[in-house]
């Protein structure tokens, strides 16, 4: 991978902050975005934009044909067939979608586990008053899933597991293969929160038997607002739509409403269009990189920063990582540690990550966290090591630690 090459796609990332040139290490909450994928937006609003699947004017069939050529292109990147790929808003609403149309009843259970993102502990909390109860499998000192908590937390109850590929604070990649096996024994459905992993790695939803499986574009390059819900066609077919309105349907009368068939039974009013076509382009340009690529230069620039980043304090110890260090300064809040490397132009998160139980697990209340992508090499890596050993050298001097 030729990284300044690389780099120079996303014109972001040439910008100063803090009169210092921009070091973005926060891709896990949104990553930066390339030129092919701006110009593809730009391109789609100048020259092709109506709305989709209603007119017959040519500049209607063209918005179409982009939009569901996305969906198809997308659709391939992880293995799925088309009609198995419904367009959302984020990986946090494909969650939404399958709690609430899965037909969860009363005395069902589900399995997460406490490692997830909230997106995949609250929507299923809130079947709570539907008389669901959700479990969750704990983690062991390495940050590892314990397989043994599955066996012991599924009953002949349990409707679902719900289980991230990749945790987006230990950057653990998780067995979900395993994992799946598992639920189909015990004749439960296994949901995967891929938003971590298909923009890093190669996920095929086939391979791993995922019967569900969510993502959000914003994440892989693409822009905001538009994001995939993958299902098996026999599970999509007998759920109720989510929303309605236009486009989900076949034939409206008075009396009732017949539907419209998958994808489009859940994708309600007009979709984000040009959301489609930039995501649809953003798999272009990591299909022409290859998957396998950037798994691997994401490892090497992992373990690289476990190794720097041994003046801090970090979390997990995986030995598979999806390119994700969380770290705390002893005696400093992360927000104070993000703050002192923003004045050097480096962007990393702080807080609790939208993973509160997981801080409460670790015994902790914030981390900072550094997360890696296509367009990061060693060199961000290492200005991140030394701004952090400064802080340290001055807070040690201050006496603050
Ligand atoms: N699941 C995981 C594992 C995530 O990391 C995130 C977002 C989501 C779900 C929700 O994605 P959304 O696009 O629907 O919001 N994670 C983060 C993060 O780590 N920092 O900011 C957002």
């Amino acid at each position: 991978m030729n990284i300044e090459k690389i780099k120079s796609d996303f014109p972001l990332l040439s910008r100063k902050v803090n009169g210092k040139q921009l070091v973005y290490l926060d891709s896990a909450a949104t990553s930066q975005k390339p030129k092919q994928v701006i110009s593809a937006i730009t391109n789609y609003y100048e020259n092709h934009n109506a709305n989709v699947h209603r007119g017959v004017h040519k500049l209607s069939e063209e918005a179409t044909e982009a939009y569901e050529g996305s969906r198809k292109k997308i659709a391939d990147f992880v293995n799925a067939k088309a009609n198995e790929m419904i367009f959302t808003r984020n990986a946090t609403e494909g969650i939404n979608l399958v709690a609430q149309s899965l037909g969860f009843r009363k005395g069902d259970e589900i399995v997460s586990s406490v490692m997830e993102h909230h997106s995949n502990i609250v929507p299923w909390q809130m079947l709570k008053s539907r008389g669901v109860t959700t479990r969750f499998a704990d983690i062991d000192e390495d940050g590892i899933l314990k397989m043994d908590d599955y066996e012991n937390l599924i009953t002949k109850k349990t409707k679902l597991i719900a289980v991230t590929h990749v945790s987006n604070v230990l950057g653990t990649i998780n067995n979900v293969k395993k994992i799946a096996k598992i639920a189909h024994d015990a004749g439960a459905l296994l949901l995967v929160d891929a938003a971590q992993s298909v923009p890093h790695m190669p996920v095929d939803v086939r391979n791993i038997e995922a019967d569900f499986l969510v993502f959000s574009g914003h994440k892989m390059l693409g822009p905001t607002g538009i994001g995939c819900l993958y299902g098996r066609s026999e599970l999509l077919d007998a759920m109720p739509p989510f929303m309605g309105g236009g486009d989900m349907i076949k034939d409206v009368k008075l009396e009732g409403t017949i539907y419209n068939d998958v994808p489009y039974k859940f994708e309600a009013g007009t979709p984000h269009i040009a959301g489609a076509v930039g995501l649809g382009a953003a798999v272009d340009y990591l299909v022409k990189i290859g998957m396998k690529n950037v798994h691997e230069h994401e490892k090497k620039l992992v373990n690289f920063a476990t190794t720097e980043l041994q003046i801090t304090e970090t979390y997990g110890n995986a030995p598979e990582n999806g390119g994700i260090v969380a770290f705390n300064v002893h005696g400093l809040h992360s927000h104070d540690v993000a703050s002192m490397l923003d004045e050097n132009g480096i962007a990393v998160r702080s807080g609790h990550h939208c993973a509160q139980p997981l801080m409460k697990r670790l015994g902790i209340v914030s981390a900072a966290r550094a997360s890696f992508y296509v367009y990061n090499d060693e060199e961000d890596i290492t200005k991140l090591s030394a701004s952090l050993k400064d802080i340290i050298n001055l807070l040690k001097r201050k006496k603050v630690v």
